[in-house]
């Protein structure tokens, strides 16, 4: 059992589903294609522009936050899941789209490996711990200076030897991350600072947790 197959059986016919963006996803979206083609009717709203033209390729249906008042439940892979079902997102880019298309579905659905399971946000026991955050051009030296002063040095995330450009049109500083404390409180701290758009702290929105786990899928679901 693979955690795509388990996140297709969460669909009915008639749902409005949030596309997520990065690997898990893309295999999600890859598996429900053929889904579609075989006669299940739904409609996708991508969380990235890579996303939409994925979704495009395999004919499934995309609609918009405009058109629908929300979505039925939202798939999207992470970097990081605490076990209190907190995530980091967005070295993939795609934060800010992604953290509205969450917070506008009945049911969000985070699909990850066991590699992604951390004790705490920031303690990543296999790799240095990243924080992306979103920010206007115009903005970027002053957030800078912030980060760097609260103790967050930030990289300004390149594509090809350029500043990445998320599909907002803005940029991305990468956080070098410790194990966070008080993950609502940073959050605040950060988004207080005049030119952040958002964090990739995604708090207190995951419902359920896929875990691939070698053949198997653990199910974590969130308690409110
Ligand atoms: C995209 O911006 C990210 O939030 C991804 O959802 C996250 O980085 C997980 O991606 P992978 O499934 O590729 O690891």
């Amino acid at each position: 059992m693979t955690i795509a197959e388990v996140a297709l059986k969460m669909i009915r016919d008639g749902m409005v589903i949030g596309l997520g963006t990065g690997r898990a996803a893309v295999a999600f979206i890859e598996a429900l294609g053929p889904r579609v083609q075989a006669g299940l009717k739904i409609r996708g709203v991508p969380t990235s522009q890579s996303s939409a033209d994925l979704a495009r390729r395999l004919n499934i249906p995309l609609t918009t936050l405009e058109d629908v008042d929300s979505l039925d439940i939202d798939f999207d892979g992470s970097d990081e899941v605490d076990p209190q079902l907190q995530l980091i997102k967005g070295l993939g880019g795609a934060l800010v789209r992604e953290k509205i298309v969450a917070a506008a579905s009945k049911r969000f659905v985070v699909l990850v490996g066991s590699e992604k399971l951390v004790p705490k946000l920031g303690a990543n026991p296999h790799k240095q711990s990243v924080l992306p955050v979103e920010v206007v051009p115009y903005g970027l030296p002053l957030v800078r200076r912030k980060l760097t002063a609260l103790g967050y040095p930030p990289s300004p995330r390149e594509k090809d030897g350029k500043l990445f450009v998320s599909d907002n049109g803005n940029y991305i500083l990468d956080c070098r991350l410790q194990p966070i404390a008080d993950p609502l409180a940073l959050e605040q701290q950060i988004k207080s600072i005049p030119g952040v758009v958002d964090t990739g702290l995604f708090l207190n929105m995951a419902d359920v947790v896929l875990v691939q786990d070698g053949d198997k899928v653990d199910v974590r679901e969130r308690t409110k």
